[in-house]
């Protein structure tokens, strides 16, 4: 562990590793360094006989065993990580003199961990939900958390009702259900009184809630911040996380299968994905606001309800984080993590949106539980990287060992070190804004609109992403056994659009809305997922194939695929070679049972032949992906499976002999993602 610090070289994300210990090829030890001569029976009188009380090895080795569990996290237990990079493009000296984001030629170290929000630690990963997207920017001024969410708004304004709203998210505490989801009924009381959450809701019922994958998935800093110059100027700035490869989404009917089929999705898309080297890549942006600008909208900027228009605000991206490498362990990097909405460094400060202030406490204050005690910053994972030196002592599991006498300040025996640094030496110094006000319980009237930007969100949606939310809200609340509690939502989303209310009224038996929607044209194309870059990287392509296949071209498709960027998999009834019909090899890697038709973006039916189960399933794969709107490719024999499920002349289905003419559509198919236009069988 390198801690030397002042130094203008690059940090290398190893110097985050800390103690490590590679027990491969090594003797048996207890922790005290014994080495042990027997680890399969306990110490007993006779072989028969009791077991021993002076038995050490098997004390030790239990009781570490009894004590491995910490408490999950309260909320956003669910979650993975992964070590990486961040560069900044340009210099950004203009507005914020944090050091991470002034020099091209620095490499700042990062280490992410994206969740679910409402599950237990081993709840399944495509649930309906928000995601948390966290960032620790490991920088050579101190740890700076990022701590976001995939979605720009929340639920609610101030942190007080944060445990309220947790509380009726997670599952009902009389009967422990349901897991992982918010379709019952307290959560939907809890929107229905609570309608600041009506904005947030939209996002939690579109797409948005099911992503495709982290790798996928835009984030968002959700708060007002400040960026603070050298000069003591301060903007406001929104953080926004571009990923390179669009913004995409699951289909509900999938994500539910997946969550049974593969409930680690999404950690095992990151882990193969960093494995293989593809390395997930978003863009840092952010938008910037000059303090004179403060009034000039129709929403308050610290309303952590309301988003910032890109169209009105652009967003300008300031640099790129790769994550490129993954955790050596989950429990010891990923589980003990700890991020801090309140982590900055000097540059960045916060603004007064209240659910940000009730963050500054909640993080630290969590941790005290969760890892024990007051010396979780000691943990490799959150140490920072630059030097760091103060007068905190002692606490359980204190690792420093602080050398002399003098552990307080102002002191002259250690000459008044350590000792604060001033603005220009790189002390923080907080924004010194000037705050004036009487104590009062109460918020903002610039707070009170809940449904202008909820209903904005609406207007941008695609008409397919509209009918997503539509069903989305069908389904919640047909899950939702109180009429009053459904009819309380459908009066509530009368107010973001009549149309939305009245649709999914009629789906769960209420009284549809009267009345008119307001006048509200405005909408921003940036919240569509319509409008997000389509490309063919990284996309899981199953191969179904059989015995006999045409060697020559299925060979050729599949190295053409491969050079596209996209990851074909090969599914047969029996894992091993199948073979060709010159002789050629290629193996298959799943079977029908071992995989599943929602595990992959695209099916194409390569051919070969296969008996009538071999059939059956193959056909099973081709609907489902079809029912999915998923690209589905035919070739050779492959075609025949095509005559038994949705026919060759389908929206998305490319049935062709030709390679190269093959490998061109199907790799525009696959761009495309999904076909919504298709008719369904
Ligand atoms: Fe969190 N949140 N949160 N949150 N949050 C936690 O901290 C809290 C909020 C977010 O991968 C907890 O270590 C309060 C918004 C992420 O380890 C806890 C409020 C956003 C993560 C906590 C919020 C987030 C957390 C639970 C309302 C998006 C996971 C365990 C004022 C900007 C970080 C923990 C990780 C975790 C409190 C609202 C993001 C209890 C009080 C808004 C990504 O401290």
């Amino acid at each position: 562990m390198n801690h030397g610090g002042n130094e203008k070289e690059n940090m290398k994300t190893e110097q985050l590793s800390g103690f490590t210990a590679d027990d491969k090829g090594e003797i048996l030890t207890t922790n005290q360094g014994v080495k042990v001569s027997e680890d399969e029976h306990s110490l007993k009188a006779g072989v028969r006989g009791p077991t021993l009380m002076e038995d050490f090895h098997f004390r030790e080795k239990m009781t570490h065993f009894d004590h491995e569990r910490i408490p999950e996290r309260v909320v956003h237990a669910r979650g993975f990580a992964a070590h990486g990079e961040f560069r900044v493009y340009e210099r950004m000296k203009e507005y914020t003199k944090a050091h991470f984001l002034q020099d091209p030629d620095d490499v700042t170290p990062v280490f992410v961990r994206f969740s679910t929000v409402a599950g237990s630690r081993g709840s399944a990963e495509t649930v309906r939900d928000a995601r948390g997207f966290a960032t620790k920017f490991y920088t050579q001024e101190g740890n700076y958390d990022l701590v976001g969410n995939n979605i720009p708004v929340f639920f609610i304004q101030d942190a007080i009702k944060f445990p309220d709203l947790v509380h009726a998210l997670k599952p009902e505490p009389h009967n422990e259900i349901p897991q992982a989801q918010s379709a019952h009924d307290t959560f939907w009381d809890f929107i229905a009184n609570n309608q600041e959450s009506a904005h947030m809701v939209m996002w939690a019922m579109s797409d948005r809630a099911i992503p495709r994958s982290f790798r996928m998935m835009e984030g968002f800093g959700v708060h007002t911040f400040r960026f603070v110059n050298e000069e003591g100027m301060a903007h406001f700035v929104k953080f926004h996380w571009k990923p390179v490869l669009g913004t995409h989404s699951l289909v509900w009917d999938e994500a539910q299968k997946i969550g049974g089929k593969d409930p680690d999705f999404h950690r095992r898309d990151l882990w193969e994905s960093i494995e293989m080297g593809n390395y997930p890549e978003y863009e840092l942006g952010v938008q910037l606001l000059s303090e004179e600008d403060e009034f000039k909208f129709d929403f308050d900027v610290l309303d952590p309800t309301k988003l910032w228009p890109e169209e009105d605000i652009p967003v300008k991206l300031i640099g790129k984080m790769t994550l490129n490498r993954n955790v050596d362990n989950v429990f010891a990097e990923t589980e003990q993590a700890a991020f801090h909405a309140g982590n900055v460094v000097p540059g960045i400060d916060f603004t007064n949106d209240p659910l940000l202030q009730g963050r500054l406490f909640s993080y630290t204050d969590t941790q005290l539980i969760r890892l024990g005690g007051p010396n979780f910053h000691e943990l490799p994972i959150n140490r920072p990287v630059c030097p760091f030196h103060n007068n905190q002592r002692d606490g359980y599991g204190r690792q420093t060992i602080n050398r002399g006498q003098v552990s307080y300040h102002n002191n002259s025996l250690a000459a008044g070190t350590p000792r604060p640094a001033s603005g220009a030496e790189g002390g923080y110094v907080h924004y010194q804004e000037k705050v004036d006000g009487r104590k009062i319980r109460s918020r903002s009237e610039s707070f009170n609109d809940f449904f202008t930007q909820a209903t904005l969100f609406w207007n941008s949606m695609s008409t397919p992403e509209k009918e997503h939310i539509i069903q989305a809200f069908s389904f919640e609340l047909g899950k939702v056994k109180s009429k009053s509690v459904q009819q309380q939502v459908v009066d509530m989303f009368a107010n973001v659009s009549i149309e939305l209310a009245s649709a999914f009224a009629e789906a769960i038996g209420a009284v549809p809305p009267s009345g008119k929607d307001k006048e509200y044209a405005k909408s921003s194309p940036a919240l569509s997922q319509e409008n997000t870059k389509k490309l063919p990287l990284t996309r899981k392509v199953g191969v179904i194939l059989g015995q006999d296949f045409n060697g020559e071209g299925v060979g050729a498709i599949l190295d053409g695929l491969k050079q596209k960027g996209m990851q074909p998999e090969v599914i047969s009834n029996k894992l091993g070679p199948v073979t060709g019909n010159k002789g050629e090899k290629i193996e298959a890697v799943h079977t029908f049972l071992t995989a599943d038709s929602v595990l992959f973006d695209a099916i194409y039916a390569a051919g070969g032949t296969g008996n009538s189960l071999f059939m059956k399933e193959a056909a099973r794969y081709v609907s489902e992906a079809f029912a999915h709107y998923k690209p589905i490719g035919a070739t050779f024999e492959g075609m025949e499976i095509l005559e038994k499920t949705c026919g060759a002349e389908s929206r998305g289905v490319v049935a062709e002999d030709d390679s190269s003419t093959f490998i061109s559509r199907f790799t525009d198919a696959v761009s495309a993602h999904r076909f919504w236009d298709r008719k369904l069988l």
